[in-house]
């Protein structure tokens, strides 16, 4: 890796007028290489939007290649997040949670029971507090681009159906990297730990787990129905995909070219936020036929609720009292529109 961004940098040295400008596009009529690496398999709608993502470049420049690489064949989501830091890889489109590691201000996300719905995330996301936090990221050596799509979490177990917060006792839970998700999981009476999303089929498999949670997408994708029975629409947070560039390397791109990904990773992260919606219903459908789907009532659901407040207050001056502030109220807002 390190040769081949030798060999383009080697290859711009030449473009001088190009370089005092600050930008170094390849030179010579070479075309620089940009690198996606996504934690999600190619049946992911977010592999597809990653595609989307190369056909926008591609179409609009010859000086910009993409390829994309999905289930994390590149880095899990946080090796992804230290590369793009050394300018070692280009893009990333993770979920907003392992980013919490570097910026903390991401765990508003990671609030369980906040965002109610597609909408009221969409308003959250697309106004200015969304563009706040696409800029926390650049003082960690990183630019935040766009808003793509994760989901609504859910959970999926192989021990028992989860129909209240009695049934999620003891439960051995797989978290991702992120502290919000392991207090919230302890405090609702589980086991949680916390693991890279690439090991985490293996460890279903091989039973060290009992359960984890994710959106309907990527529990159907990954094949999670092989190894887990029980499924619940517990819903219990909303996390974004966050697409992610490293500065090091937008700074050795044009301005026509950052123009040129920016509107791209924009246009895809619409398309993805749509085509997501779209599968996790489907998803949800299959997984009615090829496990067994509990609902949580809306009484016990205020149970989960009460049960995860202290970890709310706890996480509140960490994240920081403005910002949580400032979360609660876009919610409130986007409720009341
Ligand atoms: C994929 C991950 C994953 C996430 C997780 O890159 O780790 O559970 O939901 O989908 O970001």
């Amino acid at each position: 890796l390190a040769l081949i961004s030798v060999l383009l940098l080697a290859g711009c040295g030449s473009d001088t007028e190009k370089e005092a400008e600050g930008a170094t596009d390849g030179g010579d009529g070479e075309a620089r290489t940009l690198r996606v690496s996504i934690g999600v398999n190619d049946k992911h709608p977010e592999y597809e939007a990653s595609l989307k993502f190369k056909e926008l470049v591609e179409s609009k420049t010859d000086d910009l290649k993409v390829e994309v690489y999905h289930s994390g064949q590149i880095a899990d989501d946080r090796s992804a997040i230290e590369m793009l830091q050394f300018g070692t890889l280009d893009i990333t489109i993770p979920s907003t949670s392992p980013l919490v590691n570097f910026v903390p201000e991401f765990g508003i996300f990671d609030l369980p029971f906040t965002i109610p719905n597609g909408e009221v995330a969409d308003q959250v996301l697309d106004g200015e507090f969304g563009d706040k936090m696409l800029q926390m990221v650049e003082d960690q050596g990183m630019v935040g681009l766009a808003w793509w799509e994760n989901g609504f979490r859910n959970l999926t177990n192989d021990v028992r159906p989860v129909a209240s917060l009695e049934d999620v006792k003891s439960l051995k839970i797989r978290t991702m990297e992120n502290d919000i998700h392991l207090d919230a999981w302890k405090a609702l009476g589980a086991n949680p730990t916390p693991m890279a999303f690439t090991e985490l089929f293996t460890a279903l498999q091989q039973g060290t787990i009992d359960g984890q949670e994710n959106p309907y997408p990527t529990i159907l994708l990954s094949n999670y129905p092989e190894v887990q029975e029980h499924v619940s629409n517990t819903n219990h947070v909303y996390t974004p995909f966050i697409f992610l560039f490293s500065q090091q390397i937008w700074e050795q791109l044009s301005t026509e070219q950052q123009e040129i990904v920016q509107s791209a990773a924009v246009e895809a992260g619409k398309f993805n936020r749509e085509r997501n919606r779209e599968v996790a219903e489907e998803s949800l459908d299959k997984l009615k036929e090829e496990m067994t789907y509990t609902e949580v009532s809306e009484e016990e659901y205020k149970k989960f609720q009460e049960a995860v407040q202290p970890v709310i207050e706890k996480y509140k001056d960490e994240i920081g009292a403005e910002i949580v502030d400032q979360f609660f109220s876009e919610i409130e807002n986007a409720q009341s529109n």
